[in-house]
């Protein structure tokens, strides 16, 4: 890519096509924007009045010939490559590369990228907050939610990137310091021919990594080719001197003792996981642990994440709006085991993305003792269990719930789907539940 003499095509213009829209204008670009919308967002329109520019954008269905005129498309991640105007520019030669490839060629900075199916937004604020603990200034960027190219020119020494296998899909020269990849459980799988082609999708990011840090529990987290090191962690016992594990509730590096799990301050067994994950992306740029072991106690978690946001009357209402596909929802559950005297009520439901909720089908039978669906795929989700409630959507469902409920109950909203069929997004779902839990059970 010439940034003098190409010309550029930015298509899809939500966050991330404003950000690269930004740095493009500031490179002297005059880049093309795409939107399949009828009208752009408001931000985007009120980003191109703010530059004094006259800008050609094309909105509506995607027009292959159009996109073709481009020599460089830089793609959305919500957009999928395999759109078939877009597979048409790129077989006419049209170079298909997204915002963090922009990135990757243009900050020479160490980076720590970060993936897997869920607890990529956790494991990336630990180790920004252990790295910065540490006295290491570290930026968090990416699917978490601030565009990369936004970071460029900033003061961070390490940068943290969050990465989805959409942002994956379209970076070629990713090279990063440390590449992990947390696990990989079904998800997204309305974008991808098979599970085999999203886990290879996740593979992607240890490619020329200089230390890959993978999940020893989970095959598909292995690096499918050599890097120049690797390390893993897992909850089992380990087996060799460079394994972080789980051993007599101790956090250990081989045979070292690294703290109590008991001591941290986030819950459920994959939050120890994600903390021996940190704890591997961080020593090749920490020598003293102890600041970093100090986030470990104090760092609650994110919102959203498993989060108790109303306990009365016996009742434990817990908000996990966060898990948008069954791994986490799986997670919780396990994580949540033990952890009330009643019974487990489960609101679940929305878009599924094309799951089949296979790998729920045995705790929804086993430990869930109330299941009820809501959403696009609720009727999906409910016949994976012997018995479940349907109901339209998430306020009939806490109302239900409540009716429900008794002394020593969890109500738990985690819902194994996203959730855009009924809402703006997982943080919405979220509020709304808390507040309808509030308001019901008073
Ligand atoms: N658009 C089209 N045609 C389409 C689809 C979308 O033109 O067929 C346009 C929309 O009209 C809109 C724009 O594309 O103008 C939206 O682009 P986008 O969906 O890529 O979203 P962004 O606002 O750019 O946000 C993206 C990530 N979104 C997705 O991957 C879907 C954000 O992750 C990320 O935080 C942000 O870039 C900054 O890097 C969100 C997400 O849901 C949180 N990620 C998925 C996940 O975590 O599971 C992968
Ligand atoms: P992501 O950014 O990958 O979506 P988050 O840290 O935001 O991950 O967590 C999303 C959901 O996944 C939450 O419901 C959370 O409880 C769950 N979760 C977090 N870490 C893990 C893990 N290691 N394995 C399975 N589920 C997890």
């Amino acid at each position: 890519m010439n940034l003098a003499t190409d010309k550029i095509g930015i298509v899809g213009m939500g966050q991330t096509g404003c950000s690269v829209l930004r740095w493009l204008l500031a490179q002297g670009q005059q880049p093309v924007l795409f939107d399949s919308r009828d009208t752009l967002a408001t931000n985007a329109s009120q980003l191109i009045t703010q530059f004094d520019v006259s800008l050609t954008v094309h909105l509506g269905e995607f027009d292959d010939e159009l996109l073709s005129c481009c020599d460089v498309l830089v793609v959305s991640p919500g957009i999928a490559i395999a759109t078939p105007a877009i597979e048409k520019a790129a077989q006419s030669g049209t170079e298909i590369i997204g915002d963090v490839e922009l990135f990757c060629r243009a900050d020479s900075r160490p980076r720590i990228a970060i993936t897997g199916s869920n607890g990529k937004s956790t494991v990336t604020t630990l180790v920004t907050q252990m790295l910065n603990a540490a006295g290491v200034k570290a930026a968090a960027i990416g699917n978490i939610g601030v565009p990369v190219l936004d970071e460029i020119g900033s003061d961070a020494q390490v940068l943290v990137m969050e990465l989805s296998s959409f942002q994956l899909e379209t970076t070629h020269s990713l090279r990063a310091d440390v590449a992990c990849c947390l696990n990989v459980t079904a998800d997204h799988l309305d974008r991808y021919d098979s599970f085999e082609h999203y886990a290879a999708t996740k593979n992607l990011i240890y490619d020329d990594a200089k230390l890959a840090v993978w999940n020893r529990q989970d095959r598909n987290t292995k690096p499918a080719t050599p890097t120049q090191q690797q390390v893993s962690f897992g909850l089992d016992s380990g087996s060799d001197e460079q394994q972080w594990s789980l051993q007599g509730n101790q956090l250990h590096f081989g045979r070292r003792a690294i703290m109590h799990a008991e001591d941290m301050a986030m819950l459920g067994s994959h939050n120890q996981a994600n903390a021996l994950a940190a704890l591997a992306c961080v020593t090749e740029f920490v020598d003293d642990l102890t600041p970093c072991l100090a986030v470990l106690k104090s760092f609650g978690g994110l919102p959203h994440r498993c989060q108790t946001v109303y306990d009365q009357h016996g009742v434990v209402w817990v908000n996990d709006s966060k898990a948008t596909n069954e791994g986490a929802t799986l997670a919780a559950l396990q994580g949540l085991a033990g952890s009330y005297q009643g019974k487990l009520i489960l609101l679940a439901g929305g878009d599924g993305k094309g799951s089949d909720f296979c790998s729920l089908c045995k705790v929804l039978n086993q430990q869930v003792d109330e299941l009820i669906c809501f959403g696009k795929d609720a009727v999906k989700l409910a016949n994976k269990r012997r018995q479940a409630r349907l109901v339209n959507d998430l306020e009939e469902a806490v109302r239900l719930a409540n009716d429900i409920s008794c002394y020593g109950d969890l109500v738990l909203l985690s819902p194994a789907c996203a959730s855009i069929d009924q809402f703006p997004n997982y943080m919405v779902r979220g509020e709304q539940f808390a507040q309808l839990a509030r308001e019901v059970s008073q």
